[in-house]
């Protein structure tokens, strides 16, 4: 990762604990979750739906960026997808079958509005409306992402994120959503995971929209801000009996080297400003962490916005999946760079580390820093091994993964924090991004040759924990 100088500008100095800890210090005294929890597994429009031209759907930047040689790494793309534009029916039976509470999917912007602003496309409307209520026809809740990266090609080619205008058409299409779904649909989530849009999308070039660009962080970080407040405003002006909530991807920040490597600290420090508070203070406390001076400078931020970044939600999503580890360097134009864990390790199918103390650690920061709103973990989960085909359908190493994240939740709701759901990532293995198919995190494992859905160990597993709420111990 590269980010500019001014990444590391307001960091300081002084310990955190930051240091992962073992699974045994964070056992809970009781492994059961509360009547009420929420079940649930989570996917987004792009990874899933397929079906890029139905229905006078417009192009997102994915469209284009899937395309361009050497950005997918399997050569793959999600024109078809798992097909659940089509086959969402199928989707929906297997939710129900493992009597999950709910299911968080994302609505693709450029079905509603297919260049992004403008004229409102009632055919994907339609499509939304006749998901939500197939839902609510199993029982199962819809949670609603407003933003899960696939931008509207039409917005993207103002400028996307980086032009203020693209936040005011993000509140327009919160609109057409409440205007059209409200009176049935109501539970919504605004951002998906904001930093990784925003970071891969727009300074590495790894994600869509291939852009590699450092000064683009403070504009872009901004306008998702206020584009989430106005958006929220649009809902709640529309129906008052609404859930809404953002979600994102929290990650403890650590130096390479451990606690004492001071150096090192600058740079995790102002990865954890970025990354993190850069999104969390505008939400929680109408203000920016000090690290994002140097990117906000020329007047990015107008009179009033603030106010409009810091909104009441009812939720906070938490997508968690590892800690970051970072070290400073000084010759890299952006002064942080990223490290490998510490060696020994266990590391997941990315080369990260398995720790289910840096989701404790995050809960901790959000209880401490923020409030301590009510939260939903929104994102859990991991890959089959890269490349692994056919997916493996014993996975046990998944179940282990949940398992002990599972752990670290209850241990976090023994120690205060409000954790009412948690929903899987994913429910069948989809499209993931630059991986393409390369990288399998379904509960249900997907053919792309017959489109055939197969239940893996871990959705057994799953439907077992929803139905006794009781979390088994390490076998
Ligand atoms: O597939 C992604 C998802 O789109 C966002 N959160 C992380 C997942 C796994 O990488």
């Amino acid at each position: 990762m590269v980010l500019s100088g001014g990444a590391i500008g307001g960091a300081a100095l002084g310990l955190s604990g930051c240091d992962a800890r073992p699974d045994t210090e964070l056992d809970p005294k009781s492994r059961q979750f509360p009547q009420d929890f929420v079940w649930g597994v989570a996917s987004a429009a792009f990874q899933t739906e397929g079906a890029q031209t139905a229905d006078g759907r417009g192009p997102s930047v994915w469209d284009g960026f899937e395309t361009l040689p050497g950005k997918v790494i399997d050569g793959s793309d999600a024109r078809v997808a798992t097909d659940s534009y089509r086959r969402y029916a199928e989707d929906i039976d297997l939710i129900a079958a493992a009597g999950l509470d709910a299911y968080r999917f994302s609505i693709s912007w450029s079905r509603i509005l297919p260049s992004g602003a403008g004229a409102i496309n009632p055919a994907g409307l339609d499509h939304y409306s006749r998901m939500v209520d197939a839902l609510l026809a199993k029982g199962v809740t819809p949670y609603a992402t407003l933003f899960h990266w696939d931008l509207p090609q039409g917005l993207q080619d103002k400028g996307g994120w980086t032009n203020r205008d693209t936040a005011l058409r993000f509140a327009d299409y919160a609109d057409a959503l409440i205007d059209r779904l409200g009176d049935r649909l109501k539970r919504y989530i605004i951002l998906n995971e904001a930093a990784v849009h925003t970071v891969f999308g727009h300074v590495t070039g790894e994600h869509a929209p291939g852009l590699k660009n450092a000064d683009l962080l403070g504009p872009v970080i901004h306008h998702m801000n206020l584009g989430q407040g106005l958006a929220i405003q649009a809902l709640r002006a529309g129906a008052s009996d609404l859930s809404i909530g953002t979600t994102m991807a929290l990650q403890p920040c650590r130096p390479a080297g451990g606690s004492w490597a001071l150096w090192n600290r600058l740079a995790s420090d102002g990865l954890d400003g970025l990354w993190n508070r850069a999104w969390l203070d505008p939400l929680f406390k109408g203000a920016y962490p000090k690290v994002m001076d140097d990117f906000l400078k020329g007047g990015v931020v107008r009179d009033g916005d603030l106010a409009t970044l810091r909104q009441k939600v009812d939720f906070l999503g938490v997508n968690y999946y590892a800690p970051a580890y970072v070290r400073l360097d000084l010759n890299a134009p952006g002064k942080i760079s990223p490290t490998p864990p510490p060696q020994g390790a266990e590391l997941d199918a990315f080369g990260r580390h398995i720790d289910p103390s840096g989701l404790y650690e995050v809960l901790e920061m959000v209880r401490r820093d923020y409030g301590n709103p009510p939260v939903l973990i929104t994102e859990n989960g991991c890959s089959d091994p890269f490349g692994q085909r056919p997916a493996v359908i014993d996975d046990q190493f998944r179940i282990a993964y949940l398992r002990r994240h599972l752990q670290a939740v209850l241990a976090a709701r023994e120690a205060g924090s409000p954790i009412g759901g948690y929903f899987a990532w994913t429910l069948l293995d989809n499209f993931e991004w630059a991986l393409g198919y390369t990288s399998k995190f379904g509960l249900v494992a997907h053919d792309r040759a017959t489109g055939v859905r197969t239940p893996k160990a871990s959705y057994g597993w799953f439907k077992a924990l929803a139905a006794s709420g009781a979390l088994p111990p390490k076998p």
